[in-house]
């Protein structure tokens, strides 16, 4: 993706009444841009703008009304925010007026079920985010099943990439996402993160990851039969980044800017401190082979 160094943080600015966790707030243009110039000055990589919500139960908003909505806001953060804008819409007709406002990305829920969608991103030379999803936003959380959850979606990214070269986007503007909370159970989200590496390795492309502020955060992260409401799971989901971060995404998508960007400077300078040293210093020997009783490993101190 063009314009973004990785792993890198996506900020969520949602221009829309009823978005499930911060509906409502952002609804007015001023408010909207105002909003998204503070999440690049905390340091995002990309502002996410998008009109239609999508949490359990939503229903589809106009294409009209979806770019009544985003196009006055990209337009701006086009212009002043300094940093790539994206647009969050499975609507190829929103897209191509949001490519045309100034965006460079489209994050797409679908993964290119519009078909007008692919050949779009392909011939602006846009960034394409496509995610997997079982179902709709009406009804993805009815009963959400799997035989394998991570083979599935694994195997529905990698021919969603597939399909996305084929319309002609190049593998460099590509990121999948396995869609937390859009067709999943609890223990899918949980199983999907801790085998993220295996998502990543069938997708084939870097990993984007959306935990901000969803259930399972209040789920797990709560007592048992009271999960923490939405303003209770910045902690949680501070926690999914770190693990994501470290099992194989390059990008998250959050609401809060800052907790994030600070867990991806603080994981790549630990990730940079990695000795290299084939004589390192003992104190940080790595313990591969225990020492006998009293005998250095080094010719050094003692363990
Ligand atoms: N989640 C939401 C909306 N768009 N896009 C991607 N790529 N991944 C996500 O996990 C995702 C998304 C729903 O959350 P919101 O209503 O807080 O934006």
């Amino acid at each position: 993706m063009r314009g973004v160094e990785l792993p890198a943080v996506m900020a969520i600015v949602n221009v829309t009444p009823d978005s499930f966790s911060d509906g409502g707030r952002f609804l007015d243009v001023g408010r909207a841009v105002e909003h998204g110039l503070e999440l690049a000055a905390a340091g995002a990589a990309v502002l996410d703008v998008g009109g239609e919500s999508t949490r359990p139960g939503s229903q589809p908003v106009p294409a009209d009304e979806q770019r009544r909505r985003t196009v006055p806001v990209i337009k701006r953060l086009a212009a002043e925010a300094g940093v790539p804008v994206s647009i969050d819409t499975t609507d190829a007709s929103v897209a191509a007026a949001a490519l045309e406002a100034g965006a460079t990305v489209v994050n797409d829920i679908t993964a290119g079920r519009d078909p007008a969608m692919m050949p779009l991103v392909a011939e602006a030379g846009a960034g394409y985010v496509f995610m997997h999803m079982q179902g709709t936003p009406a009804t993805m959380q009815l009963d959400p099943r799997y035989d394998d959850v991570v083979a599935e979606v694994g195997a529905f990214l990698a021919a969603r990439r597939d399909a996305a070269l084929e319309a002609g986007i190049p593998a460099g503007e590509l990121m999948a996402d396995p869609g937390l909370g859009f067709g999943k159970t609890v223990a899918h989200n949980l199983t999907l993160l801790a085998r993220l590496g295996d998502v990543a390795a069938a997708a084939g492309v870097p990993i984007l990851v959306g935990p901000s502020r969803k259930g399972f955060i209040g789920v797990v992260g709560g007592a048992p039969g009271a999960p923490l409401p939405l303003d209770q799971r910045e902690d949680g989901t501070l926690a999914t980044v770190v693990w994501a971060l470290d099992h194989g995404a390059s990008m998250v998508r959050v609401h809060d800017v800052a907790p994030a960007v600070e867990a991806v400077r603080l994981l790549s300078a630990m990730a940079a401190a990695v000795p290299t040293d084939p004589d390192p210093p003992v104190s940080w020997r790595p313990p591969t082979a225990a020492p006998s009783a009293g005998v250095s490993s080094a010719g050094g101190t003692a363990w």
